[in-house]
């Protein structure tokens, strides 16, 4: 019997949807920024202020240990969520950037060496941009980039894949050598919503010995994310996309790799012993984890995991896949209308341009029938270069959303185009 997905069940959960915005329904499709969250969550971080408030790893008193048994037991929520080997594994960050940010200082300082290499693609965003060219600058290695195809997709040969086509892929095969050190990668495009074959080009990362990082910032809360699986050493995201409070994020390490790594940020909790010469360093995970960590993030984040677990993740992709065949062809009768990210694998993430209109002031004007979308250029500028624009309009859908909500932007986009056009 096919799963089922009762999607005002799921909306019961969600008290934001019952806001009104310019007196209209709050119609929110702006989920790739950041998306809503379900009572669950928000009562647990609030149930921590209010009952069990105190630093964790730190007393003896009974609070405290409420607060580290709180703030372990959600660890584990999330290894087990991403499938883990280890929960030291884990490392709380406060959010994808500086889970990136973690990963490319201190990587770079272990592996990078002047004429080096690190490849990642033209769709990242700036935060799986900029931290890698600073860790190139610091040591004198090289950026290189994979291209992006017209639909939307690595312009790369993946032998794994084009063995299974009918002509062989035309991109480029000169991507790993024996510089390559590290590759950082995202697994869905937050502009495009391209799902990326991440564990195919890990493979053929890991035959070149290259250290993988993936950003999963777009890809926790719609895909299942299985960190063994995909055979990745580093997978980043954040408590926000993913149903969970702001402020917290994950880096998922592979042990052997964190051991190895010298320690990002200095402070309390990530040390062993201090003196004023020398120290030493903490075991996994807290020799990444300097200072008071996000308790109630934490424990928001680890109960936001446990939220997606009642549910049957396929049924909620299936459900997010008819969203974006609905709006994919809905936007498509808009006279002008380009979508932006074509790739045949997407999560539910619609970017277009329309002729004669500004992103802004569709933006604006959906705004006013209370319709959330993001316009601009969603922090990808070396992608808005590549197709030649200046920003999209971008639709990004949660499990929580409606194919009547996307009727309604489309009745509302319609509108809105006769006014500006
Ligand atoms: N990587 C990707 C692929 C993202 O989409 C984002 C945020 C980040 C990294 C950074 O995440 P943060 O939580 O550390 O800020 N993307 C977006 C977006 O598409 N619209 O607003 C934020």
């Amino acid at each position: 019997m096919e799963p089922m997905f009762d999607v005002a069940e799921i909306r019961a959960q969600f008290p934001i949807l019952k806001e009104l915005v310019h007196g209209k329904p709050l119609v929110y499709f702006d989920n790739g920024a950041t998306s809503q969250k379900p009572r669950r969550v928000i009562k647990a971080e609030s149930a921590y202020y209010a009952t069990i408030n105190a630093n964790v790893h730190r007393g003896v008193h009974t609070l405290s240990t409420k607060a580290t048994e709180a703030q372990e037991a959600a660890r584990e929520a999330i290894r087990n969520h991403i499938n883990a080997k280890h929960a030291h594994e884990v490392i709380f960050t406060s959010g994808t950037t500086a889970g990136i940010n973690l990963a490319a200082t201190s990587l770079g300082q272990l592996l990078l060496k002047p004429g080096d290499e690190v490849v990642i693609s033209g769709m990242e965003h700036h935060s799986n941009i900029v931290p890698w060219q600073l860790a190139c600058e610091r040591h004198g290695a090289t950026l290189k980039v994979i291209p992006i195809t017209e639909s939307g997709e690595w312009d790369v040969v993946i032998p794994a894949l084009s063995r299974n086509r009918a002509t062989p892929a035309q991109g480029r095969n000169d991507i790993f050598n024996e510089r390559t050190r590290i590759l950082a990668i995202s697994h869905v495009s937050n502009t495009l919503g391209t799902i990326n074959p991440v564990k195919q080009l890990i493979a053929e990362a890991k035959k070149h010995g290259t250290v993988t990082v993936v950003d999963g910032a777009q890809a926790i809360a719609h895909l299942d994310v299985d960190v063994q699986d995909l055979g990745c050493d580093f997978y980043a995201f954040s408590g926000h996309k993913v149903y969970g409070p702001t402020g917290i994020g994950v880096l998922y390490g592979r042990e052997e790799l964190l051991e190895r790594m010298p320690p990002w940020q200095g402070g309390g909790e990530m040390i062993d012993t201090v003196t004023l010469e020398k120290s030493t360093w903490a075991k996994l995970p807290f020799k990444f984890e300097a200072g008071t960590p996000h308790i109630a993030g934490i424990i928001g984040l680890g109960e936001a995991v446990r939220w997606m677990e009642d549910y049957d993740k396929s049924a909620m992709a299936k459900h997010e896949h008819a969203l974006l065949q609905h709006a994919t062809k809905k936007l498509l009768t808009i006279d002008g209308l380009r979508i932006i990210g074509t790739a045949k694998e997407k999560v539910g993430v619609v970017s277009f341009v329309i002729e004669g209109v500004h992103h802004y002031d569709l933006g604006t004007l959906l705004d006013q029938q209370g319709i959330a979308v993001r316009t601009g250029h969603h922090c990808t500028q070396p992608l808005m270069e590549r197709f030649g624009i200046s920003g999209t309009t971008r639709a990004s859908f949660a499990c929580f959303n409606t194919i009547e909500e996307i009727d309604v932007m489309i009745t509302a986009a319609k509108k809105a185009v006769k006014m500006l056009r």
